[in-house]
C-alpha cells in the first residue's frame, strides 16, 4: 500500500485491520502478563500511557521517573518478572537511569522504556527536541540494551527485553524506542502476527551433580556451619525449599537485610540476634544467593575472625565464585534447582552440626535479645530511636503480613537488628548501593503489585529524596503509612556550622519540620507523635484505616552517630582546621 493508502484506510477502518506502534507496544506487554506501567507522560509517550489504561492496564503515574524506576524495580523483585519503568526522552531518561542501575546492582529485572528523538538528527547532533544518543549511555549501566525501528520488531524487542531481564542473573534492561515508531502502521493480522510470547524465560538452571555431592561433603565436614541467605533466596521463591535444606541440615542460618523472613526471625535457628559470633566463629559457610561484598566485608578480615573458613556458594551467575575470596564448593544455578538438589542428596538422616556450636550461637543470641529489650520498651520523649523501633516492632508482630520499607542510616541500620520479619519478601530497603529515594517507589509498588498494607520507615533526610510521591500515593488511594524518623537532619539534628556563620550546617534540616502537613496538603492523614506509645497507636489506626498516613514522629537530635552502622566506611580529616 502506498502511504496514501494506509492513511486513508487508517481513517475508515482504523478498527478492524489495521495496527499501529502504539497498540503493538501494549499488545506485546499483554501478551507477556505484564499489567502494570510506572511512568511519568510527556512527549512521546503520553498517547502511550493513555493508551495502556484504555487497554486495561494499571498505568501510575509518578511524579518523578527515578520513584517510578525504582517502583519498576522492585515490582521486579517482588514477582520475578521485569517491572516496567516508562519515561519521555533525555531528562525523563536520564532520571530514570539511577533506577535501572540501582535495578541491575540490586539483580531486580527491570524494562526502562524511554522515547527517543529523531534517530537521523540525534545521530548528526543537530539539536533535536530532547536530543540525546540514550542507547550509548544506557548500555553500561544495565545488563542488555535494544533499540526498535519498525513497528514489525517491537514483539521480537520485547521479547528480548523481558529475557535478557529475568534469565541467568536478573537485572535492568533498556529498551529504546523512537518516537517516530509509535504512529508507524501496519495490518492488523501482521502486526499480531509479529508478537512474541516468551516461552520459559528465567530456565530452570539444574547444578552438576558432582557440585551437588561437593557442596554437601564440605558441608558435612563442618564443625561450626552457617548458611547466609541473601535477598537472591528471596527473590527465587523458593520458600519450601530452603526452610527443608535450613531444617534438616540443623545449620544456623543469617539473613541478609531484605532475605528476612524467608524464615521468621524467630526461628530457633535464626542467627540474626549472634550476627558477629557466626561470621566470626564459624568454619564452613553456605551462601545462598548473596554475594561476598561489603556487605559482608568481602568474606575476610576482622568481621570474619581468625578461624580458616571454606565457602560454599550457590549462585546463578558462574562469574560471581572467587570474586572475593576462594570458593571451595562453587554451585551455579538457580537457588530452587540447587537447594532441591542438596535436600535431595541429604537422604533420610543428616548428621546435625554439633551441640557446642549451636548451642553457643543460641546463647549469645539469648544473651543479645535479652540486653536489647529494655531499651526497646523505653516510652522515652523525644523518643530514641530505640524506643521507637520498639513500637514499631509490636505493629509488624502484630501485622506479619504488612510490607516494610526502609530506608536512612540510624533509621535503617536499627530498624534491621530490631523489626522482626515473619514471611518472605516482607522488608524492603536500600539494598546493595544503601542509597537514598527507593522509599516511595517501593512503597507505591509493593502496594499496588501485592495489595497489602505498607509500612515506610524512612529518615527525614531519605524521605525527602521522594517525599513528592507522598501525592502519588493520596490519588491513587493507597494503604501506605510512613513514619518519618525525624531528627532535624542527616544522622543527627546537631551539628553547627562551624564558622558560627548563618548557614546552617550541611546536616541539619529545619528544625522540627511539619513532614505530616505534606501528606494533608493531598487530602491524606497527617499525625504528629512524640511517645513511642503515641506512635504504637497512629500506626495502628493508620493500617486499620488503609488510608495514606504520614506520621511524623520526633525523634532526639542527638540519638543518633554518623553514618549509622557504617561509620567504619567514612572516611574523616585528621587535620581539620575548623
Ligand atoms: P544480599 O545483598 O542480600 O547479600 P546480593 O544482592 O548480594 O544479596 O546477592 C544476590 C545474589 O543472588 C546475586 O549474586 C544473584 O546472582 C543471585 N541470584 C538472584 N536470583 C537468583 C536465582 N534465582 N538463583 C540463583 N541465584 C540468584
Ligand atoms: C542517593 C548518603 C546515606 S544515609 C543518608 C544520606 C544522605 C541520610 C541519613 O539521614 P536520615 O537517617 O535519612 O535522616 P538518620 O536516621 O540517620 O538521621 N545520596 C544517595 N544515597 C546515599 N546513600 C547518600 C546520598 C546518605
Ligand atoms: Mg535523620
Amino acid at each position: 500500500m502506498t502511504d496514501a493508502a494506509v492513511a486513508k484506510k487508517t481513517e475508515v477502518n482504523a478498527e478492524q485491520d489495521l495496527t499501529d506502534g502504539f497498540h503493538l507496544v501494549i499488545d506485546a506487554l499483554k501478551l507477556n502478563g505484564i499489567d502494570t506501567i510506572y511512568a511519568v507522560p510527556g512527549i512521546p509517550i503520553t498517547d502511550l500511557c493513555r493508551m495502556a489504561q484504555g487497554a486495561g492496564m494499571r498505568v501510575i503515574s509518578f511524579r518523578h521517573e527515578q520513584n517510578a524506576g525504582n517502583a519498576a524495580a522492585i515490582a521486579g523483585f517482588l514477582n520475578k518478572k521485569p517491572g516496567i519503568c516508562l519515561t519521555v526522552s533525555a531528562p525523563g531518561f536520564l532520571n530514570g537511569l539511577t533506577a535501572l542501575a540501582n535495578a541491575t546492582t540490586n539483580c531486580f529485572p527491570m524494562i526502562l522504556v524511554s522515547g527517543s528523538s529523531e534517530r537521523e538528527i540525534v545521530d548528526l547532533q543537530q539539536g533535536d527536541y530532547e536530543e540525546m544518543d540514550q542507547l550509548a549511555i544506557a548500555k553500561p549501566l544495565c545488563k542488555a540494551a535494544f533499540r526498535v525501528l519498525h513497528a514489525q520488531d517491537i514483539g521480537i524487542g520485547i521479547a528480548r527485553a523481558i529475557r535478557a531481564a529475568v534469565s541467568g542473573r536478573p537485572g535492568g534492561v533498556y529498551l529504546d524506542l523512537p518516537a517516530k515508531l509509535f504512529p508507524q502502521v501496519m495490518e492488523a493480522d501482521k502486526g499480531a502476527k509479529s508478537l512474541v510470547k516468551v516461552i520459559d524465560p528465567a530456565p530452570a538452571q539444574i547444578p552438576a551433580p558432582a557440585a551437588v555431592k561437593r557442596a554437601l561433603d564440605v558441608l558435612k565436614s563442618a564443625k561450626r556451619p552457617l548458611i547466609i541467605l541473601g535477598k537472591g533466596a528471596a527473590y527465587a521463591q523458593a520458600d519450601d525449599a530452603i526452610r527443608a535444606l535450613v531444617e534438616k541440615s540443623g545449620v544456623p542460618f543469617l539473613p541478609m537485610s531484605m532475605a528476612k523472613g524467608i524464615l521468621p526471625d524467630t526461628h530457633p535457628q535464626c542467627a540474626g540476634a549472634a550476627r558477629s559470633t557466626v561470621l566470626k566463629d564459624s568454619d564452613v559457610v553456605m551462601l545462598i544467593g548473596a554475594r561476598l561484598n561489603w556487605l559482608l566485608s568481602h568474606g575476610k578480615g576482622k568481621t570474619w575472625g581468625e578461624a580458616p573458613k571454606k565457602f560454599i556458594q550457590i549462585d546463578i551467575e558462574p562469574k560471581e565464585m572467587d570474586s572475593n575470596v576462594e570458593i571451595a564448593a562453587p554451585l551455579v544455578g538457580d537457588i530452587g534447582s540447587c537447594v532441591s538438589a542438596l535436600v535431595d542428596g541429604m537422604g533420610g538422616q543428616w548428621p546435625a552440626p554439633p551441640a557446642d556450636w549451636t548451642k553457643a550461637v543460641t546463647t549469645k543470641k539469648d544473651e543479645n535479645i535479652a540486653k536489647m529489650a529494655p531499651r526497646l520498651m523505653n516510652n522515652k520523649s523525644p523518643m530514641d530511636f530505640h524506643g521507637a523501633l520498639g513500637a514499631l516492632r509490636t505493629v509488624v508482630k502484630e501485622r506479619p503480613d504488612a510490607i516494610l520499607v526502609n530506608e536512612g542510616a540510624n533509621t535503617l541500620d536499627l530498624a534491621r537488628g530490631v523489626i522482626d520479619i515473619y514471611q518472605p519478601r516482607k522488608r524492603l530497603d536500600v539494598g546493595t548501593w544503601g542509597v537514598m529515594g527507593v522509599g516511595m517507589g517501593y512503597a507505591i509498588a509493593a502496594a499496588v503489585e501485592t495489595g497489602k498494607p505498607v509500612l515506610a520507615v524512612e529518615g527525614d533526610s531519605a524521605f525527602g529524596f521522594s517525599g513528592m510521591e507522598v501525592e502519588t500515593i493520596c490519588r491513587y488511594g493507597l494503604p501506605i503509612c510512613i513514619v518519618v524518623f525525624n531528627n532535624n537532619g542527616i544522622y543527627r539534628g546537631v551539628d553547627t556550622n562551624p564558622t558560627g556563620g548563618s548557614d546552617p550546617s550541611p546536616m541539619v534540616f529545619v528544625r522540627d519540620a511539619r513532614y505530616d502537613q505534606m501528606m494533608e496538603a493531598f487530602g491524606g492523614a497527617g499525625v504528629r507523635v512524640t511517645t513511642p506509645d503515641e506512635l504504637k497507636r497512629a500506626v495502628d489506626q493508620a493500617m486499620d484505616s488503609g488510608k495514606p498516613t504520614l506520621i511524623n514522629a520526633a525523634i532526639d537530635p542527638a540519638a543518633g552517630t554518623e553514618s549509622g552502622r557504617i561509620g567504619n566506611l567514612n572516611p574523616q580529616s585528621v587535620v581539620r582546621k575548623k
